[in-house]
């Protein structure tokens, strides 16, 4: 009996089981689904037909959408016709955003972490040289949605961990496409583009440290916002399922531990009941001994504080006419549980105007900045009024008005 090998069968397996080699996807159906899909449709783009493998991927778990990018180009959305593969994109184009031509995986799921299985076979193990865990270590210290993780489930999410080197230009994530990992940044510097109109408007930048591409992977949305290597540099990914079979479900633990906490909030009164429990979903918890240090005077700033317990004490420096640091610093405010501090830098986009230290023990909710300005949108009223209030303080006690920036400039 002869069995005939259609041709390309083998060159077909090969590329794909290379490429599930290198990527060690958590989902190899899922996998295989993405590659298998990206294939025809590249077939399809070059008039082929067939099924040649695909060429060198640059991109850490999943085939390659586009060549790295030249620039920002956000071409209008291509309409899918009905004879189109609803998966095809123009390159630099950012994809359709329709949940009807999506696959049913990402767009159909609904958020409830607690029904995802807690599967440790998938677990996914990168190797690491002892340079590459100690900068893992280093990225991965100040990110705000691993702070609530047990020891054992951060060890988990580092082993997952994997490198990507990014080129100059390079987009990291695109607005549209589907989520395939979450970033935390090693180094290099990126742009934050959002389109509005099909025009991309470059909204903030991360300078060597951060994280981005969660909110793909938590509400199992589009990418919301478009990332370009704006330098070389390396991100280390973490991959969907491992990112929703830990943070998302540490996410489900933090909403019922904070919920009503954030509720009361007067400062927050005017977010949605949604947009707080979104709150929730991106704070950290940091602890702060007493008398450590929690905000410098001078420094650029990066992050928002509310108190959950403790008390923080602020003081500033006074800086004489040739800007020059008068010795001692004045006490000026304390904080306690409910109060918030550090939007100040964040609204006006200057370093900090004063300092903060723990009180005895503190516990704090700490948001990025991509996060405040994401999502405390509808807050900026009241705290732009409160900041109105620090100035008028500020005149009464030293007599003058010193650095504080107009807040509505
Ligand atoms: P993602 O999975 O949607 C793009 O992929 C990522 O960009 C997103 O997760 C965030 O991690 C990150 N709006 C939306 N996404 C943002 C924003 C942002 N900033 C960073 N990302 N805004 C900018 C706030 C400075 C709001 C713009 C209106
Ligand atoms: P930040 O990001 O500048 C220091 O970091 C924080 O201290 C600041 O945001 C505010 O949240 C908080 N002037 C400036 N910052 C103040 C003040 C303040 N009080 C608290 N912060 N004044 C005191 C008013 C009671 C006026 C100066 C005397």
């Amino acid at each position: 009996m002869s069995i005939s090998i259609p041709a390309g069968l083998t060159e077909l397996l090969q590329g794909f089981t290379v490429e599930v080699l290198r990527s060690q996807p958590g989902d190899l159906l899922e996998f295989a689904l993405q590659y298998f899909g990206r294939l025809k449709a590249e077939a399809a783009e070059s008039g082929a037909g067939g099924g040649s493998p695909a060429p060198g991927h640059e991109r850490g778990s999943l085939p390659p959408r586009r060549a790295p990018a030249r620039g920002v180009s956000f071409a209008e959305e291509p309409v899918p016709s009905e004879s189109e593969s609803g998966d095809e994109e123009e390159e630099f184009a950012a994809p359709a955003i329709n949940r009807f031509i999506r696959r049913a995986s990402v767009c159909a799921e609904a958020y409830n972490p607690d029904e995802e299985e807690d599967d440790t076979e998938s677990r996914i193990i990168y190797p690491k040289t002892d340079d590459q865990r100690n900068r893992l270590q280093e990225a991965c210290k100040d990110i705000l949605l691993f702070k609530n993780l047990d020891p054992e489930q951060m060890s988990q999410v580092l082993d997952a961990m994997f490198e990507k080197l990014v080129e100059g230009g390079e987009h990291v994530i695109d607005q549209g496409d589907d989520g395939d990992n979450f970033y935390v940044i090693d180094r290099g510097t990126y742009d934050i583009y959002v389109k509005c109109d099909s025009v991309g408007r470059c909204v903030g930048t991360y300078d060597n440290h951060g994280s981005f591409g969660e909110l793909a992977l938590m509400y199992n949305t589009p990418r919301a916002a478009t990332i370009i290597a704006t330098s070389p540099g390396a991100v280390w990914g973490l991959d969907r399922v491992t990112f929703r079979r830990i943070i998302v479900k540490n996410n489900a633990k933090k909403r019922r531990m904070y919920e009503s906490f954030i509720q009361s909030l007067p400062f927050l009164k005017s977010l949605e009941l949604s947009e707080r429990l979104k709150v929730v979903d991106v704070i950290g918890t940091k602890i702060y001994k007493d008398g450590e240090q929690i905000i410098a005077q001078g420094d650029m700033a990066d992050c928002f504080f509310i108190v959950e317990s403790g008390e923080v004490k602020i003081t500033m420096k006074r800086k004489n006419k040739q800007d020059v640091e008068e010795n001692g610093a004045v006490e000026i405010a304390r904080y306690s549980r409910g109060q918030y501090f550090g939007e100040l830098a964040l609204v006006t986009n200057k370093p900090r105007a004063a300092s903060a230290f723990a009180l005895g023990t503190v516990k704090c909710l700490v948001m990025d900045v991509q996060a405040f300005e994401r999502l405390l949108g509808p807050c900026m009223e009241i705290m732009k009024r409160n900041i109105t209030n620090y100035e008028e303080q500020l005149v009464a006690l030293f007599g003058t008005n010193m650095d504080i920036a107009d807040p509505s400039a």
